[in-house]
């Protein structure tokens, strides 16, 4: 018997707009328009001055935990300058600067790491799932959204962001196969900035790549220089082209680095080699964009200036609306999780009682027994009917 070769592979790698600012115009040309670059990097300014602003109010007892995202600006914004505003677009917690491109407002962000449930309410119609930090589930819930717009015979598709720390839950690789082999079009995004907290990515994975991972799965698989905008754009058009032509997933690899501590609650310093960080300040996605747009002589000290004034009034404003919001309801996470809310926890809304949990119904208020009594008499009456 022969020994053929039954599959072969090859990972390609993106980069358009290196950390020395050289820009490749065979790629590049006619990517982006210069007033798309522009708020582009006006959005990741942005975004880098929530991340310090973010740290004071934690640093001062004002806010929680909270993860910066600094450094990892354009691997979410550029999947949010490609996908359409009606697609799904469910992330993971280093995300901001894409969600804030698809309109979440920056007090929702503050909220949510204030403690606040209001914060997970992110507005319609915006096609983004609240900020998760359970890993991994966010890949199945873009799977299983996918599955039903697919069902529905709606246009839509989903990209779901994970790290490479994510990359090794079973909910990756359980979303990766149902993705695959139901075909439903989810782009895989992992931020690979190569640590999981103190853990790092060549102890987590043995593979040369993370973008491989989606061989497996049957997806066609790239790695791109995450901290190029023009990198990430060229990529997820690439990907959302195909998964919405064929219906099926496509991986991307990211390769980006977290220039701050995993979160408030960490000191990387502790485990991370100061030349290794300050390696990659000098690729920091913003610095080389901000050297392009000089180059194309699109701008200059004073447009500088006048961004940051701007940014640093939005982003005061935005913690003013936060910090001085009136105190949350009790019903408020009854109201931003169900389109319809169910029967019983309408009960528990109404009344601050639970009956499902086998409280003693005596225990609840009158009308509230009332309202129990006849939830149990048109479950008994589903029962019998069976
Ligand atoms: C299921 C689960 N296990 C553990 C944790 C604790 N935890 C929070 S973030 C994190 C590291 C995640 O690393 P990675 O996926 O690479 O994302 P990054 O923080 O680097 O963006 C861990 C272990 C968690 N949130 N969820
Ligand atoms: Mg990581």
């Amino acid at each position: 018997m022969p020994i053929t070769t039954v599959y072969t592979a090859e990972i390609k790698k993106i980069s358009i707009l290196d950390e020395h600012a050289n820009f490749d115009e065979k790629l590049g040309d006619g990517l982006i328009s210069n007033d798309d670059l522009v708020r582009l990097y006006g959005a990741m300014v942005a975004c880098r001055h929530l991340d310090e602003v973010a740290f004071r109010l934690q640093r001062s007892g004002r806010m929680g935990t909270y993860p910066q995202n600094m450094g990892q600006e354009a691997t979410s914004l550029g999947a949010a300058f490609v996908l359409r505003p009606d697609d799904w677009m469910v992330t993971c917690y280093r995300e901001n600067c894409g969600l804030f491109w698809r309109g979440v407002p920056m007090e929702g962000i503050l909220l949510h790491w204030m403690g606040d449930e209001r914060g997970n309410a992110m507005p319609k119609p915006h096609w983004v799932t609240p900020i998760y930090v359970p890993l991994g589930t966010q890949m199945l819930h873009a799977a299983g959204l996918t599955l039903a717009a697919k069902y529905r015979g709606v246009d839509r598709i989903a990209c779901t962001f994970f790290g490479d720390g994510a990359a090794s839950e079973g909910d990756f690789h359980e979303a990766c196969n149902f993705a695959s082999n139901l075909e439903i079009p989810v782009v895989f995004v992992c931020q690979n900035n190569f640590w999981a907290i103190s853990t790092p990515s060549k102890i987590n994975s043995a593979a040369p790549t993370f973008a491989q991972r989606g061989l497996s799965y049957g997806m066609p698989c790239v790695q791109v220089d995450g901290n190029d905008i023009f990198a990430t754009v060229y990529a997820m058009k690439q990907a959302t082209e195909y998964t919405r032509k064929h219906g099926k997933p496509y991986f991307v690899e990211m390769v980006t680095y977290r220039l701050g501590d995993h979160t408030t609650a960490d000191d990387a310093k502790r485990y991370r080699d100061a030349d290794e960080v300050e390696s990659w300040r000098r690729k920091d996605p913003i610095i080389r964009l901000n050297a392009h747009l000089k180059n194309l002589r699109i701008w200059d000290d004073e447009k500088e200036a006048a961004l940051r004034s701007k940014v640093e009034q939005d982003i005061a404003d935005a913690v003013a609306r936060a910090e001085n919001i009136s105190p949350p309801e009790r019903t408020d996470p009854f109201d931003s999780m169900y389109a319809d809310v169910p029967a019983d926890l309408i009960l528990q809304r109404d009344t601050r009682h639970t009956h499902s949990l086998g409280q003693d119904p005596s225990q609840l208020p009158p009308e509230a027994q009332e309202r129990a009594a006849a939830m149990d008499a048109a479950a008994h009456a589903q029962h019998s009917a069976h």
